[in-house]
């Protein structure tokens, strides 16, 4: 790998004849002895040539328009690949703008790294005003999971290798990287540089669990009467279907998919409780968490969701900091997901505790009764469309097409289309995560096409797609199969708001009536679409995954048919005084 080093020999030095490297060509061979291909990014000093230089070299180097989105692209591929996700960045504001993601990617245990160009230390420590002065590592420290600064040269195969093995060991998470631009220049001896360098190897070490631990889970599990397993996003990422599908079905416990954990197993397996959500949840003894925490998604794993009955809780997670988070936890399980199921399944041996048949067909019953209490609504063809007519079509668009993956953002246009459309697939669903965040749509859509090479659906808020609009750009430049949907409510929530002071302002929720979004990508040579009606939008979307061509299908739905905040209105703080 190191034989991309430097073979010149600068010109101030001409007698030395040993041949030399420098930081531009360290770092780009560390991160390729590592396996790192892609670099998500936006170039600017002190990262141009760097930016140049890595593409020359071979790793793929991706332009956005905005450094957020980059950072949202490498997030989404480290959740995708279980290698962390790289965003470079120019120093102070293009840093900051890659900050939000780097926080994301720490909320979310997706690995990442955010590697940013800074300025001179010196200047920068004294405070006397260089270009894009900032102390960055001081900034970045408390948002992700460790951070780090690479002054020497030699010092850059371990800088990486560092923070590689921080991102993916243990929980994963964000990294943050600081190469001060004096670095990229460093020379030193082209063969002490190759000595420097540093491979991680098992870089996220199997954490087995202890058979104490084990049996304890099993204990408990065996006593249950109404037993459920919930899947996360960890137990998405930690790649362990088959063993997470095996513990599921020996069991035959109800399961309930977290978001991003839908298609783990499909939705339409038949121990699948995603249609009887509030029953399970209620009317469960036993949970059984696997890589899913007890946060705000799943209330706090008390209170009136969960219902009168006292709970048992077991928890399959590898940070043991997150076990009584909330609640008491009966069994701690503490690993690797995959060694842990794996452990648990050896336990059962041939007498797997199973799930008590009158409590399985209660969930069954309740989630056929749901099923079909919403199955007419998806089916209707009004004009103009609601959201149970749009994702009708798109329900069908992707089970007929499994192994697409679905990004989705917005509000009412994310709960609907997470309650509505069932995944096939693993880590096929990505969506806002942890914190609910918008903006994540066309950097994970990018992220997604890049590291999958699979067909990408995009079904985003209008609000939503504008945080990161400016990407399809991007899309068209990379000509990636990426499939915009966006639905077009006229605003947040809804689009038939008033401004309250009777002013000439628009209400602060909504936005320009009627806006064509289908002609943003048409600037860009992609393909735009107004599709009004579910036919028009099955047309259109079946068209643009066919065809692989940057699309962008602007879905008119009626501006009156949402709700205030989607399905988490209840979160929203009322004033006492609003009515007088
Ligand atoms: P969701 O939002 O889907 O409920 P969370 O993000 O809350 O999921 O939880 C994911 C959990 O998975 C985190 O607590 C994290 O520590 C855990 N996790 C991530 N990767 C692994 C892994 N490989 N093995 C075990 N636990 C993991
Ligand atoms: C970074 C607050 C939550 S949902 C949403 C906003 C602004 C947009 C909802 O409108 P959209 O969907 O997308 O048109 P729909 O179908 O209901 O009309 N800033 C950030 N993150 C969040 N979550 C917000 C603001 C918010
Ligand atoms: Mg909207």
């Amino acid at each position: 790998m190191a034989d991309a080093a430097v073979k010149e020999k600068p010109a101030s030095a001409p007698e030395t004849e040993q041949e030399l490297t420098d930081g531009f060509h360290l770092i780009i061979d560390a991160l390729k002895l590592n396996g790192v291909k892609t670099i998500y990014g936006v170039p600017g000093i002190p990262i141009t040539d760097f930016g140049r230089m890595a593409q020359a070299s071979g790793i793929r180097v991706l332009s956005f328009r905005h450094e957020q989105n980059a950072g949202y692209a490498a997030s989404i591929a480290g959740f995708l690949t279980k290698q962390p996700g790289i965003c470079l960045t120019v120093s102070a504001p293009g840093f900051l703008n890659g900050l939000t993601a780097l926080a994301h990617a720490t909320t979310n245990c997706f690995p990442m790294i955010l590697i940013s160009g800074s300025s001179e230390r010196e200047i920068v420590d004294l405070q006397q005003g260089d270009y894009e002065e900032m102390d960055q590592l001081a900034i970045a420290k408390p948002l992700c999971k460790a951070a780090y600064r690479v002054l020497h040269a030699a010092d850059i195969g371990i800088g990486i290798a560092r923070a590689i093995r921080a991102a993916v060991s243990g929980r994963p998470g964000g990294v943050y990287l600081d190469l001060p631009a004096k670095l990229f220049g460093q020379v030193m001896p082209a063969e002490a540089g190759r000595k420097s360098l540093v491979k991680v190897i098992d870089a996220a070490p199997a954490q087995i669990p202890a058979p104490e631990a084990v049996k304890r889970a099993i204990d408990v599990l065996k006593s249950a009467k109404r037993p459920l397993i919930i899947l996360g996003k960890g137990a998405a990422y930690a790649q362990a279907d088959d063993a997470i599908r095996t513990l599921v079905e020996k069991t035959g416990i109800p399961f309930l998919p977290m978001s991003m954990a839908k298609g783990l197993l499909p939705d339409t397996h038949p121990q699948c409780a995603g249609a009887a959500r509030s029953t399970v949840l209620k009317d469960s003894d036993t949970v059984m968490l696997i890589g899913a925490r007890l946060n705000w998604l799943l209330s706090h794993g008390k209170g009136k969701a969960w219902g009168e009955a006292p709970k048992k809780f077991i928890q399959v997670d590898i940070e043991p900091k997150e076990m009584d988070s909330n609640v008491e936890i009966a069994a701690p399980v503490v690993g690797d997901i995959g060694s842990c199921v794996k452990a648990l399944i050896d336990a059962m041996g041939s007498a797997p505790p199973k799930a008590p048949a009158d409590w399985t067909a209660a969930v069954s019953a309740k989630r056929e009764e749901n099923v079909a209490k919403m199955a007419p609504r998806l089916m209707n063809n009004n004009v103009p469309m609601d959201y149970h007519g749009a994702l009708g079509v798109l329900r069908s668009i992707v089970k007929e097409r499994p192994d697409a993956i679905l990004v989705n953002e917005g509000a009412n246009a994310l709960d609907l289309t997470r309650g509505i459309i069932d995944m096939y697939q693993p880590r096929k669903r990505i969506d806002v995560g942890t914190w609910g965040v918008m903006g994540v749509g066309m950097g994970y859509a990018i992220g997604a096409a890049i590291e999958t090479a699979k067909p990408v659906l995009a079904i985003e808020g209008d609000s939503a797609f504008g945080f990161s609009g400016m990407e399809i750009e991007t899309i068209c430049r990379y000509r990636l199969p990426v499939c915009v949907v966006i639905f077009n409510n006229d605003g947040i929530y809804r689009g038939t708001d008033v401004n309250q002071g009777g002013g000439t302002d628009p209400a602060t929720t909504v936005f320009v009536k009627g806006a064509r979004y289908d002609k943003m990508i048409e600037a860009f040579g992609g393909v735009g679409v107004n599709a009004t009606s579910p036919d028009e939008l099955k047309r259109a979307v079946n068209a643009a995954m066919d065809s692989g061509k940057p699309t962008l299908i602007n879905a008119v739905i009626d501006p009156g048919a949402g709700s205030e905040s989607g399905r988490i209105g209840n979160l929203n703080p009322q004033s006492k005084l609003k009515k007088k």
